[in-house]
């Protein structure tokens, strides 16, 4: 019979069989869910375009209660962006149940819980989903190198909490939390930075600075976060 499974298929660069089983959300670009595909095909560059996929995604923004924001570099074997610095945690809610609840965003808080665990070891008792505040939604896409890519909607999570976190090696290279104007140092020399040991920022979290994280930062430091939140835009940048 004619179902062909070749040994390319097996050895796609850095690529496992986890990213074939999990599903994402597809969605239109108002964020109406419009079906669902493997991790694989939605970060496949060619697929984005061909079939204009996109789906939905998270980033969580965690603060200390010095009111310092968790950074994470990206670990070398991430299939997109590896070795990136970016924002306290990122992923895609999947095609289940508790993570498609819309209602109060609750299946992207589920998500995020269940990531924070996953990529930095912080237990669910520490980021209780009502903790989270989800601050707005943002469309973007980037190529990571040639073959693989992003093309997502984006929602921002804030939470201010202090906690326990236990990197796990496989999702994180390093973490390390920053003040403000650490970050803008960061930011600065990520501009001037030209050869291979530079520090690199990730798209979406460069976005997210660019546009909306110091007005944010702001609200973190007065508690008002729940001011800031606008869930009826999508931003498309
Ligand atoms: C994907 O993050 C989500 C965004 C916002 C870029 P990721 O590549 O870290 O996802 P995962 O950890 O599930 O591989
Ligand atoms: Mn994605």
């Amino acid at each position: 019979f004619s179902a062909v499974v070749t040994m390319a298929d097996f050895n796609d660069d850095g690529m496992d069989a986890v990213q074939r089983r999990l599903i994402c959300i597809l969605v239109d670009e108002n964020d109406r869910v419009v079906g669902h595909d493997t991790k694989y095909n939605c970060h496949l560059m060619e697929k984005i375009e061909a079939e204009n996929l996109l789906h939905r995604a998270f980033s969580v923004f965690l603060f200390n209660s010095k009111y310092e924001l968790l950074l994470q570099q990206r670990s070398k074997t991430k299939v997109t962006f590896p070795l990136v610095w970016t924002n306290t945690c990122c992923s895609h809610p999947l095609y289940r149940d508790s993570e498609l609840i819309e209602e109060n965003v609750l299946g992207v808080r589920n998500a995020a819980q269940r990531k924070l665990l996953d990529e930095l070891g912080i237990v669910a008792e520490d980021v209780p989903v009502n903790e989270f505040t989800p601050l707005g939604r943002m469309l973007y896409k980037a190529p990571s190198d040639g073959k693989w890519g992003e093309h997502e909607l984006d929602y921002l999570l804030f939470i201010v909490r202090d906690v326990k976190v236990q990197p796990n090696p496989d999702e994180v290279a390093d973490i390390k939390y920053v003040s403000r104007e650490e970050l803008m140092e960061l930011v600065k020399k990520a501009d001037a930075g030209d050869d291979d040991e530079a520090v690199k920022l990730s798209p979406w979290f460069r976005l997210v600075v660019d546009n909306f994280l110091m007005k944010w930062w702001d609200h973190v430091e007065k508690g008002t976060l729940i001011e800031a939140a606008d869930m009826k835009t999508i931003h498309k940048l």
